[in-house]
């Protein structure tokens, strides 16, 4: 660093101590057939902005009457397409069972219990027609909103694509929230019917989520109709409602087979998905229809080198964003097949994700760092029980993947050979905005390389200026792009606040960042997972990242508690390998070794051993719980952890070692 880069990093911003200095090269030969091979895509979205995106927008995706504008741009107001039509579900799949993908199949399931199913794009075809005639049936019109409530079902994708079809407004509330998580939802959406289903199953239990639901109904009087899908039968014994509830297979019996996708507006609202914000009241992100798939569709396919014999296989739920635009969306809408696979990944083992990349086949991979740590926790012998040679990209998205992590995935699951696309993106922004385009990036493990073609990211300070390389600050998105939300429902203020207030007409994304000398992002986490030690402000990934490179850690997460003497010091939770023994001569060379590597102020001054971490089910840990726990206050809202037996347990541990 230059004296005036020091200067800098001793201010308000983050200080990074870490280089990474591992470097690879895309594969000759996964360059040589792949979408994107130069940076052509780039120097053409500088040239012409709006032309590139016209130019993609007309070949990926469908339209039934062309736009007359690209973008109408009244910050923070976007509409993109302007004037154009088409429909989602027609694009994901009508296009594809009417041309030439009409056998080719679109979905491959796998239940928890072993079941299998496959769908081709005409089975598909038939059975989002059917169901979006059961929507029409149940009074559903455009622009009426429909919750679903499922578990990692086929049925789900069909509603989804059903409710789009008619240009019903879906919103998908993951199965397993809390009946009050779906109530507040279901309330905020004013949605007219619900979708659910008897049961889920998860590690050989019955989630009850007709019961929930019907508990979360209990208080939501807009829904007047709920369609019941029968998965799990008596162990659920989910009570009907006459007159409001119908089973989804008696519905479907006799429903129309034919249902024209009907042509909706460019700014159609196709979906509201829930995020947690900072405040306890979720935000109801908007995403609108052309824009949407245009972005969906196009990064799916160059992020993903997506071609017609790949089998993708994503391991998130389709209940959070990447379900909605890397299971669902971006790859139906390419024509692709997609792996979809319903329970827990321990289940009845930890080899059970493996063996279902080795089952079909799978090309490509998608899933979590905090997936890939739990799996370097169980080990590589779980791998290993499997051929995984059919794999030839891996992703991962939700979390700042910890290059220890990076590097695990890339031997033990990629055998070496496959490139690592790790994805920046949000629910917000809808599609991946900084990625590695697989054949033409080099990457560092632990960047997620560089914005996308057409988009334009900068790291700035607090007011608003680009910060020097190394330099830590806030990562900001430059201009809008096609996937963009649109507002928050029914609180545009606070979308025009919380994202665009800051630094007026750019996005103010919520991340912290840094990028370096080759102007490679790397994202230090949410910009409220800082840690100030003694006026030092050190980002949580970058000391979770030193704890993980060490051999005997598997995960870790690290918060600031706070300290009478220096503002805030720095406990960590780390979970260890599998076969590694806990002690305390173990705690000391832990603390030493954060503090060789990164210097002595971010010597963790506890460590905690814990048996689990608490996430959230968007895989994601919640820092917020450990500093709860920390400072010995009551556990703040728990209702969006995947396992709040996690947290407590800890909490009653903690309390035990003193
Ligand atoms: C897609 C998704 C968004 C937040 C985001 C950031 C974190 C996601 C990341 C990443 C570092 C990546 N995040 N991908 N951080 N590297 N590749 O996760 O959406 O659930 O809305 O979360 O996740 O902090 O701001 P969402």
């Amino acid at each position: 660093m230059t004296d005036r880069e020091v200067k800098a990093a001793e201010g308000p911003l983050l200080e990074s101590k870490l280089r990474e200095e591992r470097r690879f090269e895309p594969p000759a030969d996964f360059r040589e057939r792949a979408w994107v091979k130069d940076r052509t895509p780039w120097e053409e979205a500088e040239r012409d902005f709006e032309g590139f995106w016209a130019k993609h927008a007309e070949a990926e995706v469908h339209w039934f009457k062309t736009w007359d504008r690209v973008l109408e741009w009244n910050p923070p107001w976007a509409k993109w397409f302007v004037g154009g039509e088409t429909n989602a579900s027609y694009n994901c799949v009508d296009r594809h069972a009417l041309g030439s993908r009409r056998t080719k199949t679109a979905i491959l399931w796998e239940g928890e219990p072993g079941d299998r199913r496959a769908l081709t794009y005409e089975d598909l075809h038939r059975e989002v027609q059917k169901f979006a005639n059961v929507l029409k049936g149940l009074g559903v019109r455009k622009g009426d909103r429909v919750a679903i409530y499922m578990g990692m079902v086929p049925e789900l994708v069909i509603a989804m694509l059903a409710a789009a079809r008619i240009g019903a407004t879906h919103t998908v509330v993951f199965g397993g929230f809390s009946s009050q998580a779906l109530r507040d939802r279901i309330q905020d959406a004013q949605a007219k019917v619900l979708i659910t289903q008897d049961g889920a199953w998860r590690r050989g239990q019955v989630v009850p989520l007709k019961q929930w639901a019907d508990e979360a109904l209990a208080e939501a009087p807009s829904v007047e109709k709920v369609v019941v899908l029968r998965r799990v039968g008596d162990a659920a014994g989910a009570a009907m409602v006459p007159g409001r509830d119908v089973w989804w297979h008696e519905a479907m019996a006799g429903a129309a087979a034919d249902c024209p996708a009907e042509p909706l507006d460019s700014e159609h609202p196709l979906f509201i998905l829930y995020t947690s914000g900072t405040t306890g009241k979720p935000k109801g992100v908007l995403h609108t229809t052309g824009g949407y798939l245009v972005g969906t569709t196009l990064t799916a396919k160059w992020v993903f080198d997506l071609k017609d014999d790949d089998v993708y296989f994503c391991a998130a739920d389709i209940g959070w964003i990447t379900g909605h635009s890397y299971i669902v969306y971006g790859p139906l809408s390419n024509g692709a097949t997609v792996v979809i696979y319903e329970g827990a990944p321990d289940w009845p083992d930890k080899d059970r994700i493996w063996a279902i990349v080795e089952k079909y086949r799978a090309t490509i991979f998608y899933t979590s760092p905090t997936f890939l740590r739990t799996a370097m926790r169980w080990g590589p012998e779980y791998p290993k029980r499997h051929d995984l040679s059919s794999l030839r990209l891996l992703g991962t998205v939700g979390e700042p993947i910890n290059p220890e992590a990076w590097m695990w995935y890339h031997e033990h699951i990629g055998g070496g050979r496959c490139p690592i696309v790790d994805t920046w993106w949000q629910t917000e922004t809808g599609m991946i905005l900084i990625a590695p385009l697989p054949g033409v990036q080099t990457t560092k493990p632990g960047s997620a390389t560089v914005p996308l073609p057409g988009i334009k990211a900068d790291v700035v300070d607090e007011a608003g200026n680009p910060v020097p390389p190394n330099v830590g600050g806030y990562l900001v998105i430059e201009r809008p792009w096609p996937a963009m939300f649109r507002t928050l429902w029914g609180d545009p203020d606070r979308y025009v606040k919380a994202y665009w207030s800051q630094y007026p007409g750019r996005y103010l994304t919520g991340d912290g960042a840094r990028k370096d000398e080759d102007g490679y992002f790397w994202i230090t986490g949410r910009v409220d997972d800082v840690v100030n030690v003694a006026g030092h402000r050190l980002s949580n990934i970058e000391l979770e990242s030193t704890l993980v490179a060490h051999p005997a850690v598997a995960e870790a997460a690290v918060i600031g508690r706070s300290d009478p003497i220096k503002g805030q010091a720095l406990s960590a939770f780390v979970v260890l390998r599998a076969g590694v023994e806990p002690s305390d001569a173990l705690k000391e060379e832990l603390r030493q070794w954060v503090g060789e590597k990164i210097g002595p102020i971010a010597k963790p001054s506890d460590v905690f051993f814990a048996a689990d971490l608490p996430k959230t089910r968007s895989a994601k840990i919640m820092r917020r719980l450990l500093r709860d726990i920390a400072e010995g206050r009551a556990l703040g809202d728990t209702t969006t952890l995947t396992d709040p037996a996690v947290v407590e347990e800890l909490r009653q541990r903690y309390i035990a070692e003193g």
